[in-house]
């Protein structure tokens, strides 16, 4: 879905700020709620989680529907376009009335949406706008959850490790567009002996115009300048020795699309960014542009203070400087699709993302992070059922069709620590990769992997192209025990490259610490400990040549749900949640900026030999 942008023939209207919000109590009927505009409800912020905006229990812990109103003048010169309604995200249902008439249902609390609103805005004149959105998280949703009655109190179950915040956490957006318009553009490059080829897929809005349009596209490079053009009909342009984006060096290119008349009359502009790059799994080697790629960073979340999973722009400048200065390359999304303003970011800045789904907590003998006793088969009538893996392929298709053209993403992840060692697992995760495939044969597929099971246990690890791997020997096991934990490390980790003979990327390790907590010797909790949890975790790595790559857990401490082992939260961060360093931010910062050296002082690859070899 294409973003809200303006352009010569596009115009939007941010309707961030505040909005009437309310919590609701069933059993009224939802559409009620849309029928009458209540002045006196309380604010609450958009975007942002409403959970922390307000100090109410009530509201923190919600399970069910709220709603949000607000009423916006459609702008006078709108006569002639279509007005359509973008959502960046409701978490995670939403149901979407204009003046009380039903326009949009989403499911799906981590992907956009839209709604034409038209016949209800008229220009120059006022509509009310109200969505109910539902946090409830149940068997048929992705993540999935479940939902019980504790007395007169609903209750909701998950068993990831993050807490359920919900609401209007992205920027929602009023578009006037035309009515026959583009609405969808899919940007693939290919590099031949010097030369990008630029595929370019660009569809049209059905009306009784769009068969007779005519389509013209041009390239302009990052400085403006027009580089290429094609006339109607044609689909590759064509870029002579482009400039390639590359980790720590976003170059973007823009392709603009004119859809024009017959006649000539240009119906609608839209332009799209996109880097030129190769991805390629080769052995035991990741490798962009030709040239192995060793991953740092981090797994993240979309967590701050009051806003909750709220998208602030000024943090996410603020956590990519931070990144940055530690020398990372790369985060993952754990554990869902994060604001499309971060990827668009990360595209700019030249940081590497594995873009994970929002499949987390498929796993019953997990909760909340921690390893329990299994209290039902993962697969099968009572949890994760044919309706779940639906869920998720619906979700599989959003994403992958919002994030398709970024070239900052250069892995799919679809899931977090699925249960991989038991009946049914292969049967769920065959179509799920079949699918991902088919979606974008362009990009390699993984996912985490729990470290339950041992190498031999796991029964879909041959199914992906990238081993990503979640370890914790030495905190949840062998907890203060690190001689020991590296032990077991090395010999886990070596099984694994032996029998997969595939990159491995390490994509979860750590340990809670407690900021200014400070013990000698080192004791787990302190901050002492994570500083020599991590050295010896990356002793081991550095023994493993299949080792491609290592993304801390966590980047900052986050909320969770309340459980009897996370204080104020999981406290793996690097930095505290309100973005404080903690000690082993200094020894990991020379780490990355030493391996960052090692790596461009490295003769490379040409990328277009290499690209003529695949050939
Ligand atoms: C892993 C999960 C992650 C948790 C982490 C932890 O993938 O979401 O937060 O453990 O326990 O199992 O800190």
């Amino acid at each position: 879905m294409l973003r809200a942008k303006s352009t010569p023939t596009r115009e939007v209207v941010s309707l961030d700020g505040l909005w009437k919000f309310a919590v609701r109590h069933e059993p009224t009927a939802v559409e009620d709620w849309a029928k009458r505009f209540d002045p006196r409800a309380r604010e609450a912020a958009v975007p942002a989680s409403y959970n922390d905006l307000f100090a109410d229990q009530e509201i923190h812990d919600h399970v069910g529907w709220v709603t949000y109103q607000k009423t916006v003048r459609i702008p006078a010169g709108w006569a002639a376009k279509e007005v359509v309604i973008r959502f960046d995200a409701a978490t995670h249902e939403a149901i979407v009335w204009a003046d009380g008439h039903e326009v949009a249902h989403h499911v799906g609390g981590y992907t956009p949406f839209e709604a034409v609103i038209t016949d209800f805005a008229r220009p120059g004149e006022e509509v009310t706008i109200t969505v109910a959105v539902n946090n409830q998280l149940t068997l048929e949703t992705i993540p999935p959850g479940e939902i019980s009655q504790r007395g007169e109190r609903r209750t909701q179950t998950y068993r990831h490790d993050f807490f359920n915040y919900a609401g209007l956490t992205r920027s929602v957006w009023l578009c006037g567009v035309p009515k026959t318009r583009i609405v969808d553009v899919t940007v693939t490059t290919r590099l031949e002996s010097g030369v990008a080829r630029i595929g370019c897929d660009v569809r049209l809005s059905e009306t009784a115009e769009s068969s007779a349009v005519q389509m013209h596209l041009r390239i302009k490079d990052a400085e403006g300048a027009v580089v290429a053009t094609a006339g109607p009909g044609a689909d590759t342009l064509s870029l002579d020795a482009p400039t390639l984006w590359r980790p720590g060096c976003g170059y973007l290119y823009e392709l603009e699309a004119t859809a024009m008349s017959p006649e000539g009359e240009t119906l609608d502009v839209y332009s799209q960014p996109f880097g030129v790059r190769t991805v390629e799994v080769r052995g035991t080697e990741f490798l962009i542009n030709g040239e192995p790629f060793y991953f740092t960073g981090f797994g993240r979340h979309e967590d701050l203070p009051v806003f909750g999973r709220g998208h602030s722009d000024a943090h996410m400048v603020h956590d990519f400087a931070l990144m940055t200065w530690m020398g990372a390359n790369s985060f993952r999304t754990s554990h869902y699709p994060y604001a499309e303003d971060v990827l668009d970011y990360a595209d700019r800045a030249g940081i590497v993302v594995i873009d994970e789904s929002a499949a987390v907590g498929l796993n019953t003998a997990m909760g909340g992070g921690e390893f329990g006793h299994r209290d039902k088969p993962t697969y099968g009538p009572d949890y994760v059922t044919d309706a779940t893996r639906l869920a998720h392929e619906q979700h599989l298709r959003e994403l992958i069709a919002r994030d398709k053209n970024h070239p900052s993403v250069v892995l799919w992840s679809v899931a977090n620590e699925p249960d991989s060692c038991v009946d049914g697992a292969r049967e769920y995760f065959e179509p799920i990769v079949a699918l991902t495939r088919e979606l974008d044969p362009t990009r390699p597929v993984t996912f985490a992997h729990v470290a339950l099971p041992g190498a031999g246990d796991d029964r879909i690890a041959d199914l992906f192209d990238v081993l990503c791997l979640n370890r914790y020997a030495g905190w949840y096991f062998l907890t203060g025990d690190l001689a020991v934990a590296e032990k077991v490390l090395s010999r886990d980790l070596g099984t694994w490259a032996k029998n997969y003979r595939r990159p491995i990327i390490m994509t979860e390790y750590g340990a809670d610490t407690v900021a200014g907590l400070h013990t000698a010797p080192a004791q787990p909790w302190s901050e002492e400990y994570q500083r020599d949890f991590l050295e010896t975790y990356h002793r081991v790595f550095d023994s493993i040549p299949e080792v491609v790559g290592e993304q801390i857990w966590n980047f900052a401490d986050f909320a969770t749900q309340v459980t009897t082992h996370r204080v104020d939260g999981n406290r793996k961060g690097m930095f505290t949640r309100d973005r404080k360093p903690k000690s082993a931010v200094a020894d990991v910062r020379r780490r990355w900026l030493e391996l960052k050296n090692r790596a461009s002082s490295t003769p490379t690859t040409d990328p277009e030999t290499t690209a003529e070899e695949q050939a």
